[in-house]
């Protein structure tokens, strides 16, 4: 309702002229052209377009085309020789023959070519999504104001599941979300549909995201009951002409809860049945049902081991159910136990490697991409590349849990592809070519599944995101999901250009801004690989001298292990030996204490306070320095977003000002608590130069964030 009051607000905005500065409109955003050569260039190359084909995707790229063409150029342009023709191949037969055949030749479903072709523009795939995208994809060349008299673009995506996995509850609270409520109105639906439903399609279908999970991993067997199955169906139908199939997660005790039955045992003939009857009757009602995301036998979520079956057991079951209707299992590695003492780090390993070649053709196993829990920085989880015989789907966090939440602004681009471009053999072979079929070397490529899924950091607050660079992220996660070699910068300079302004010297100072962002705040949080300092529950603050819980790896200490002699965790051999997890090539630099990269060091080594790192400071002064350095650039950040006052809307300006004041304040609150606590055990001082802490470290403690959103 918030969007609905919203969305009618920016509609009479713009129809008076002067734009509502929001953030609504995300990266979707068609002002007309300013600079005044760029536009006459486009006004000569797109004179009029036509369209070839009805079906309800291309309806929606038209849509979408006339609405953005109006924006850009001013006025809709038509009638004049040099047009923009769309369709799929098949549907433009006076152009089709042998350059179209070429050009689409190797595009598949989802793929799309753009190129001139005697004045013309062709927009054209094999099918209507690729159609959709590519229009989204000249949009873009538009709004970031590319050349375009010269087309000749092929794309098409790498990975065929792009999903986002939205956390959020069917009483509208989102799990780690910080963006308000859930965007769904569970109530209101099925009769309700509010528009900002469409806009999520659309600006999903404009960043090639062609799936989205509804509800929580930690599941609520409610929704698929036939009321809620109602409510997913409109949904599903909406998302269907933008190219975006609908999943749920399945609680595994639904068979219990729902369907009254005695146990949920995998391989007792009464569940199966009821799974099956289940999965016909949402395909009955969505028959492009994508299917099922599975948490299972983790954090208190039912699962297969309650029973004393393994995790395949439990995926299989699922998949049995799904595999008439082309459904898929999406079935979590997130998996650790409280009565196994065993370094989590190397519980999801433990468990689901050995079952390796056990799970259904139609099971993925969806992989965090590090081993412990979408930390500030984590090294790629070593189940990537060990899983041979199983399709395994990256799962990234968009939501910003552990860094910041919804106030401090990273670019997540760098961090998600310092995960995907890890070497995991020493051979070059990276995680992100193990998602590929030809990374799956034991699978057959025909019925090889890829995928990537993202926890999305969406809510029903008015600029979707909670804060304006949230955005960012899900554009960056879209954009990365299509083309994992996109590099960070060509992502940030086209999300700027689209949301903020085209202008070299916005687009320069926070490119640099956002690019350096990511280290920033690993450095005044958890720098030289240390990980998992945050409070309890919320994961908002600090709270690194946190060691009472009762699960040992709640507790931060469990992570740190600072002593007397130093502080790390050793897991080298010495230690659990998580690194044993990773190939020989990778274990060789991981444990080694000179060759380990300083980002991982505390991660795999237990160093001592005064041992020499590569800087040649000892390990108590680069600590300090690196969390001095984070806050003090977080300020530079700050300084830079001040600097482009004339250069942004003033609602906008402000909002990101207010929040950057607060990153600024709590960058200093994690390094100053951090070190003083860190100061017990080294008992060194704040080297010389260094502003000392505001507090001392009872204030730290003392501080408590009972309502800190998204719990
Ligand atoms: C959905 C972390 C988060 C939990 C989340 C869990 C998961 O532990 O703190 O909120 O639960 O990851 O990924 O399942």
């Amino acid at each position: 309702m918030v969007k609905t009051f919203w969305t009618l607000l920016v509609g009479l905005v713009l129809a008076f002229g002067a734009a509502a500065e929001n953030g609504y409109r995300l990266w979707l955003r068609y002002d007309k052209i300013g600079d005044a050569a760029m536009l006459v260039q486009y006004q000569e190359r797109i004179q009029g377009y036509r369209f070839f084909g009805e079906s309800p995707t291309l309806q929606v790229a038209k849509k979408e085309l006339e609405m953005a063409l109006a924006g850009l150029l001013g006025n809709l342009p038509s009638g004049g020789s040099n047009q923009v023709i769309i369709g799929k191949k098949t549907d433009l037969p006076q152009l089709s023959g042998i350059a179209i055949s070429l050009k689409t030749k190797d595009l598949d479903k989802e793929g799309f070519a753009i190129f001139t072709h005697q004045e013309n523009t062709i927009i054209t795939a094999n099918d209507d999504a690729g159609v959709l995208y590519g229009v989204f994809h000249f949009l873009r060349l538009l709004q970031t104001q590319q050349e375009i008299s010269n087309l000749n673009i092929l794309e098409k995506p790498k990975l065929d599941r792009r999903i986002l996995n939205h956390w959020d509850n069917l009483d509208r609270t989102v799990e780690r979300g910080y963006a308000g409520f859930s965007i769904w109105n569970w109530h209101t639906l099925p009769e309700y549909l509010d528009p900002s439903y469409t806009d999520y399609a659309r600006a999903n279908a404009s960043i090639g995201i062609n799936g989205t999970v509804l509800t929580n991993v930690n599941a609520n067997a409610l929704v698929l009951r036939p009321d809620y199955l109602e409510k997913v169906k409109v949904l599903a139908d909406l998302f269907r002409p933008y190219n975006i199939k609908v999943y749920l997660t399945a609680r595994f005790s639904a068979p219990i809860e729902l369907g009254g039955l005695a146990t949920a045992d995998p391989l007792d003939p009464a569940v199966q049945q009821w799974w099956k009857e289940k999965a016909d009757e949402i395909y009955r009602l969505v028959p492009d049902f994508g299917g099922f995301v599975v948490k299972a036998n983790s954090e208190g979520q039912p699962g297969p081991q309650v029973y004393g079956r393994s995790h395949a057991d439990g995926a299989n079951l699922l998949a049995d159910a799904l595999a008439p209707h082309g459904g898929i299992v999406m079935w979590r590695a997130f998996v650790y136990s409280a009565e196994d003492a065993t370094d989590r780090h190397k519980q999801a390993y433990n468990e689901f490697v050995p079952l390796d070649g056990n799970f259904r053709p139609n099971v993925m196993v969806q992989v965090k991409n590090g081993p412990i829990d979408f930390q500030p920085r984590e090294p790629a989880h070593p189940i990537f590349g060990a899983m041979p015989k199983t399709p395994l789907m990256m799962e990234f966090q968009i939501t910003q849990e552990y860094l910041g939440q919804g106030t401090h602004l990273v670019y997540l681009a760098p961090m998600w592809k310092e995960v995907l471009d890890f070497d995991i053999d020493g051979k070059g072979s990276t995680v992100a070519s193990s998602l590929l079929p030809t990374g799956q070397a034991s699978i057959p490529q025909t019925s090889s599944l890829t995928g990537i899924a993202g926890v999305a950091n969406i809510g029903n607050d008015i600029n979707w995101t909670g804060y304006h660079f949230g955005q960012a992220n899900w554009y960056a996660f879209g954009r990365l999901a299509w083309n994992s070699d996109l590099s960070s910068e060509k992502i940030a300079e086209e999300w700027l250009r689209m949301t903020f302004s085209n202008k070299k010297t916005v687009v320069e100072t926070l490119k640099t801004l956002m690019l350096a962002s990511h280290e920033t705040c690993v450095n005044y949080m958890t720098p030289l690989g240390l990980h998992h300092l945050m409070a309890t529950g919320h994961h908002y603050g600090p709270g690194p001298w946190i060691g009472d819980l009762s699960r040992p790896e709640w507790n931060p200490t469990y992570y740190h292990r600072a002593d007397e002699k130093g502080v790390g965790f050793d897991r080298t051999a010495t230690g659990s030996n998580a690194i044993s997890q990773y190939s020989p090539a990778v274990q060789a630099i991981f444990s080694s204490r000179q060759h380990c990269p300083e980002k991982y060091l505390l991660w795999f080594h237990h160093v001592g306070w005064g041992e020499k790192l590569a800087s040649g400071k000892t390990l108590w002064e680069e600590l300090c320095r690196r969390y001095y350095q984070g806050a003090t650039d977080v300020a530079d950040m700050r300084r830079s977003w001040q600097s482009l006052k004339k250069e942004v809307d003033e609602q906008r300006f402000q909002e990101v000002d207010m929040m950057l004041q607060i990153q600024e304040k709590e960058a200093k609150w994690w390094r100053d608590a951090c070190l003083t606590y860190f100061q017990t055990f080294s008992k060194m001082e704040i080297p010389e130069g260094f502003e000392k802490p505001a507090h001392d470290l009872d204030f730290y403690k003392k501080l408590d964030y009972p309502y800190a959103p998204g719990h």
